[in-house]
């Protein structure tokens, strides 16, 4: 494709994206991150010739490098098992590829590529030199055994070794790769290394991970719902919380949103929401963390146990709500839920999780005045974090908890500046616009300082 300086931003959204789906037929949702992205990038650049000439928006959008492989393992009963595992190596301008691991029966190149994308933008938006990516596998954690979990582990790791690095790409966990997770991936590649390094985040404390690293991505999304309600001449205070998800990012983001004084109603899980209208306390907070990280077991146990109701099959929109804090998976919020939160008196929404909110239901958000945050910038909290457990592994020094917390808040009250300063539009900020644009400039620059590559 070469440069036309005659097509207008319709047109030249127009050719760009016709372009990408083109040469990646069937990758649904990598089309989706890029789109909303180029939409408003695309009007960024419109006049801006160094970056268009450059073709910064296509390189971006092609992978460095995409590495596929199979994961061959035993399961208990001493049966063959075959997965696939996957790293995509988006853009390490601004420094070492960095990003999760996702195990989840659904993961597909599609998911893994916008997955790395949005990661170069959030990584950007922190301020640290982290590049982007993602990797994973389309293994189902449920139901296996710990000991089939480590097979799986050491088999995944054996392939992504021969990729990695401290100064090359370091993975971290996401859906389905925790602690445990984590430990049997950073023990197989000490072993096949022999080296310990900072190659992994998201370690246990007895072996180099960080203090707040657990934390990180939920708090850092409340306190970036916090800082726009404050921009809105609003607080947290008795405010009521509808929350998806049941995992590392929705029971912090819980813990962090009862902090400061909000009720939080709902949790979800796979099967399910769970709706408390008395909110959660730190009682039944625990309760959950140990149902979920010890027991693996199902949400609607905290309906039996709390005597609350259990909805089946559903996610939690329905519910009456003044913010609303998505922390499960992507599309979890259609144009429908976003309505129906509008009309029960949503007024903010931040997402937790990687592109919950579909573009439509993005627009009725907008539409309505709810302020809303793109995961790229609300959630960037847990890669920020990962970044200073990088730098204190480099180090190998430990910073306290006081400072970690300190840092995280300080992240995280830049990316809502960086986003104000480059989505405000009139009274209002466009949270969308100024995040994309924030996290370009940063990488599209050093970009363009490396030339042709
Ligand atoms: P966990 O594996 O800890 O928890 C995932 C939660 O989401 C579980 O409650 C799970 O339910 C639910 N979930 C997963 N897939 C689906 C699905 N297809 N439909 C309905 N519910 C689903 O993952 P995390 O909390 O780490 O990640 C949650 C989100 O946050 C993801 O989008 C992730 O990319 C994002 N994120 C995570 C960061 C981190 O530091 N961990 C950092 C930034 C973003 P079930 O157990 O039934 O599957
Ligand atoms: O989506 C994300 O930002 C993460 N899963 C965390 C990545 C990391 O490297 O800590």
């Amino acid at each position: 494709m070469t440069y036309d300086a005659t097509l207008s931003v319709e047109q030249e959204l127009e050719r760009f994206m016709s372009g990408l789906v083109r040469r990646n037929p069937g990758e649904e949702e990598f089309h989706q991150a890029v789109h909303e992205v180029a939409a408003t990038i695309i009007p960024f650049i419109h006049d801006k010739p160094r970056y268009r000439k450059a073709h910064i928006l296509e390189r971006l959008t092609e992978p460095d490098r995409v590495i596929i492989f199979r994961v061959c393992w035993e399961d208990d009963e001493g049966n063959v098992r075959v997965n696939r595992g996957y790293r995509v190596q988006c853009n390490n301008a601004i420094g070492p590829y960095k990003g999760g691991l996702r195990f989840h029966p659904d993961v597909t190149l599609s998911t893994l590529k916008f997955l790395a994308f949005e990661q170069t933008f959030k990584n950007s938006l922190t301020g640290l030199p982290m590049g982007g990516g993602k990797g994973g596998a389309d293994f189902n954690p449920k139901g296996k055994s710990d000991s089939e979990v480590m097979r799986f582990c050491q088999a995944f790791m054996t392939q992504l070794s021969r990729h990695i690095g401290q100064n090359t790409d370091v993975p971290a966990g996401d859906i389905g790769v925790g602690a445990r997770e984590i430990g049997y991936l950073f023990g197989q590649h000490k072993r096949l290394t022999n080296e310990f390094t900072g190659v992994l985040t998201g370690k246990g404390l007895s072996y180099g991970g960080s203090l707040v690293r657990t934390e990180a991505t939920g708090y850092g999304a409340v306190y970036f719902l916090q800082d726009m309600m404050r921009e809105k001449g609003t607080t947290l205070e008795g405010k009521t919380a509808v929350v998806s998800g049941s995992g590392n990012v929705a029971t912090y983001a819980a813990q962090k949103l009862m902090a400061l004084g909000a009720k939080v109603v709902t949790l979800s899980d796979s099967s399910g929401y769970i709706y408390d209208p008395e909110g959660l306390d730190e009682e039944k907070l625990a309760f959950i963390l140990e149902l979920k990280n010890v027991r693996r077991g199902r949400i609607s146990e905290y309906a039996d146990k709390y005597g609350v109701t259990f909805v089946e099959g559903k996610r939690p929109w329905e519910v009456p709500c003044d913010v609303a804090l998505p922390c499960a998976t992507q599309n979890e919020i259609n144009k429908k839920d976003a309505e129906a939160l509008v009309s029960n008196g949503c007024v903010a929404v931040s997402e937790g999780a990687n592109m919950p909110t579909s573009e439509d239901a993005v627009a009725v958000f907008q539409a309505a005045g709810v302020v809303f945050a793109p995961s790229k910038a609300a959630n960037a909290g847990g890669v920020a974090m990962s970044g200073l457990e990088m730098s204190q592994n480099s180090g190998r020094i430990s910073w306290t908890e006081d400072d970690l917390n300190k840092q995280l808040s300080d992240i995280m009250k830049n990316i809502h500046h960086t986003c104000a300063e480059y989505g405000r539009e009139g009274d209002h900020v466009d949270y969308v616009k100024g995040a994309n644009i924030g996290g370009f400039i940063k990488v599209a620059e050093a970009m363009l300082a490396y030339g042709v590559l």
